[in-house]
This record gives structure tokens, C-alpha cells and sequence, in this order.
């Protein structure tokens, strides 16, 4: 799909380009793909999300998707390709569906790490504080959309905020779906599966969307990504 590719290529967050994402582990060939590292401390996103949670998350579960995509291309016609050619080249076909599920939630994961930071949310900088006003009317209507959008996912996903054309948007995916694949360009995003967020918050997902906007959100990612 080589159109496809090149809309998704073009749409890149600079800092999610190959040597991010791609990082090779030159010292086993048969494992090519390697969870990047987390951007701060498990312990840095307390009280909002306790280390537990993020202990889990990412060294069990990311893992588990970089394990799971590394058995699964190892010898087919994915082994040396990046991770954004393996998730443009798998999307929508149901016959690789196993290999698109862990490279997206590989790539949505890394998204999401830095879509947070300690001492996070507050005001937008002023240059993302514009677009907001433009297309959702103040930065309060776009945060209560991303809420109820997070909120609102029917099982497990993501919420995402994206750049489509000059206007953001905030859209929901399924599962391990990316708005990549559609041409939308990524700001920021938040994990609505339960793992992210169950040992914290058990059912109450609304109360752990808010608080990650409200004290973790990385509003400074969305900019750099929307630039
Ligand atoms: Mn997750």
C-alpha cells in the first residue's frame, strides 16, 4: 500500500520517527523490535497512576506486545521492517490481524507514555491553546470532549487527540486500531483499557480519564506533534 504508507510516513510525529520507533537489538537478530524506554520513573506519574500500574503496563504488557510481534515476523516478509510498515502494511486485513494488534499497541503504547508527565495538564501553551479555541471553542470544551470520548469507548481502546487537515479532532479507536491508518496525524492519546487503569481505579474510569488530563497530560507532546 504504498499511498497508504506514504500519508502515514508524512504524518509522523517528528519524534516518533524510525530511530525512535524502530530501534533494533543488535545483539539478538531474532528479537528486532525492543520496548523503548519509558520517558520517566514508574513512579513519577503518583498519585494519579501508581507505579504499580505502570510496572504492570509497561513491563508486562508493552513487553508482552513487543514479544508477541517478535515471534510472529521472525522469518516472514515483516522481520526487517519498521514498526510503522508492519502497521500500514497489516491494517485491515483480517489475515495478518495478530501481527497489526501487537505492532499497533506497540506504537500506541510509546504514544502514550509520552502523552503524560509528572506535573502535567494545566494550561495549554499558547500555540495549542489557539488551535483548541479555533476548533472546539475553548480548551475546557476540548478536554471535556476527550473525556466523554475516553469515557464512552465501548470496551477496550484509546482516546486521541489529532490533527485532521488544519482542525483537531478528538477521535476514539478500538482495540489496537491507530488514527494513522486513516491519515489523521496523532497528538496525544489516552489508554482506555481496563489494565491501564483497573489497579488504581477499578471501574471508575471517568475518575482516571479526568485525573490524567487534569494532572498528567503532556500538552507541551501535543504540540511538538501538531508542529
Ligand atoms: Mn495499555
Amino acid at each position: 500500500m504504498p499511498q497508504l504508507n506514504a500519508i502515514v510516513m508524512r504524518h509522523l510525529p517528528a519524534n516518533l520517527k524510525e530511530t525512535d520507533m524502530n530501534k533494533k537489538d543488535t545483539s539478538n537478530s531474532s528479537s528486532p523490535h525492543v520496548s523503548p524506554p519509558l520517558p520517566y520513573a514508574e513512579n513519577a506519574l503518583e498519585p494519579v497512576i501508581t507505579a504499580n500500574t505502570i510496572g504492570f503496563h509497561y513491563r508486562k504488557h508493552h513487553k508482552g506486545y513487543v514479544d508477541n510481534l517478535n515471534k510472529l515476523v521472525a522469518g516472514t516478509e515483516y522481520a526487517d521492517l519498521s514498526l510503522e510498515k508492519i502497521i500500514t502494511g497489516t491494517a485491515g486485513r483480517k489475515e495478518k490481524a495478530a501481527i497489526f494488534n501487537n505492532a499497533a499497541q506497540i506504537w500506541n503504547h510509546t504514544f502514550y507514555w509520552k502523552s503524560m508527565r509528572s506535573k502535567g495538564g494545566g494550561e495549554p501553551p499558547a500555540a495549542l491553546k489557539q488551535k483548541m479555541d479555533a476548533s472546539f471553542g475553548s480548551v475546557d470544551a476540548c478536554k471535556k470532549e476527550l473525556a466523554s470520548v475516553a469515557v464512552s469507548q465501548f470496551g477496550s481502546g484509546w482516546a486521541w487527540l489529532v490533527l485532521d487537515g488544519d482542525k483537531l479532532k478528538i477521535v476514539k479507536t478500538a482495540n489496537a486500531d491507530v488514527p494513522l491508518t486513516t491519515g489523521m496525524k496523532p497528538l496525544l492519546t489516552v489508554d482506555v483499557w481496563e489494565h491501564a487503569y483497573y489497579l488504581d481505579y477499578q471501574n471508575r474510569r471517568a475518575d482516571y480519564v479526568n485525573a490524567v488530563l487534569d494532572k498528567l497530560i503532556n500538552w507541551e507532546f501535543a504540540l511538538q506533534n501538531a508542529s
